[in-house]
C-alpha cells in the first residue's frame, strides 16, 4: 500500500469516526456504573448504570425531600436538621415584642 493509499484511508478513518461520535453522542461504556446522590440526611447514595451509551437515572439511593419540621430527620439532605423550626421561634418573639410595644404606646396615649 502506497504512502498515498495510507494517508487517504487514514483521512477517511478520522471522518468515519468523527462523524459516528457525532451522529450518537456517547457518554460511557456498557457496564460501566458511578455513583450519584449524597449519604447526607436521609439521602442514600445511589448507582448510575450505562444503557446504550447513556447513563440512567440514580438508581436504588434515596432522593432528597421537603423537610418536615419537626421529625428530627434531615429530610431535604441539606445538613441542617429541622431547619424550619428556627425560624418559628423568631417570628413568635418578634410578634410577642409587637403586641407589648403596641399595648405600651396606646397606654401612654400615642
Ligand atoms: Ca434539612
Ligand atoms: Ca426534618
Amino acid at each position: 500500500m502506497s504512502k498515498g493509499n495510507i494517508m487517504a484511508l487514514s483521512v477517511a478513518l478520522i471522518a468515519f469516526v468523527s462523524f459516528a461520535a457525532s451522529v450518537h453522542a456517547i457518554d460511557c461504556f456498557k457496564g460501566q456504573t458511578r455513583p450519584c446522590g449524597s449519604n447526607i440526611g436521609a439521602c442514600q447514595a445511589g448507582v448510575r448504570v450505562c444503557h446504550d451509551g447513556n447513563w440512567s437515572d440514580c438508581i436504588g439511593g434515596t432522593l432528597p425531600s421537603d423537610e418536615i419540621c419537626d421529625n428530627g430527620i434531615d429530610d431535604d439532605c441539606d445538613g441542617a436538621t429541622d431547619e424550619c423550626l428556627t425560624f418559628a421561634p423568631v417570628l413568635i418573639i418578634t410578634g410577642l415584642l409587637l403586641f407589648v410595644i403596641m399595648g405600651l404606646l396606646i397606654k401612654l396615649g400615642f
